[in-house]
């Protein structure tokens, strides 16, 4: 469960960040550093170096997919199981993603956000937005089976 304090801090970031650039970002970056997670995109064309992933229209497209997906989070945070039922059904049946990458893609999240908002993403301000793309993560794990 959230309090008002956390509430604040997510959406108060939430509010001021680009969910096009931010999405695109953080799965350019989920490419780039954890290259296996690219096999699931073998559909995107090149994605042979950095600068070929960062300029990928389909990439730039597809991450602010998820970012997007991630503000259905925000709207729901205290029914993200419900909200992502059909999400997480679909990544484990049709997609077979290893949960373990969206733990990743959340953690890259928090690293695009530290680098866009620098000092005003405090500590308690990481910390809750940990908190957010864990529980998203849990949310989206969940019809594994
Ligand atoms: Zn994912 C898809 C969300 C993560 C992979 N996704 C998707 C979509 C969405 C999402 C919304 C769309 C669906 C439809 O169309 O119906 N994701 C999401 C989220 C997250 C994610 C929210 C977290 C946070 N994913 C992820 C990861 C991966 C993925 C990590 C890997 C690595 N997805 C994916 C794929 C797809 C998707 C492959 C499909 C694509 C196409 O288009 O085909």
């Amino acid at each position: 469960h959230w309090t008002a304090e956390e509430k604040q801090l997510i959406s108060g970031l939430w509010g001021r960040l680009s969910v096009e650039e931010c999405g695109a970002e953080a799965l350019a970056r989920l490419l780039i550093v954890y290259p296996w997670t690219q096999r699931f995109f073998g559909d995107f064309g090149n994605l042979s170096s950095p600068t070929a992933i960062i300029g990928n229209p389909k990439v730039r497209a597809h991450g602010r997919k998820v970012l997007t997906s991630f503000g259905e989070a925000i709207k729901n945070l205290d029914n993200l199981k419900g909200t992502y039922s059909q999400l997480s059904e679909l990544h484990c049946d049709k997609l077979h993603v290893d949960p373990e990458n969206f733990r990743l893609l959340g953690d890259i999240l928090v690293i695009v956000l530290a680098t866009h908002f620098t000092k005003d993403f405090t500590p308690a301000c990481q910390a809750t937005w940990q908190k957010l793309v864990g529980v998203v993560a849990h949310a989206l794990a969940r019809k594994y089976h």
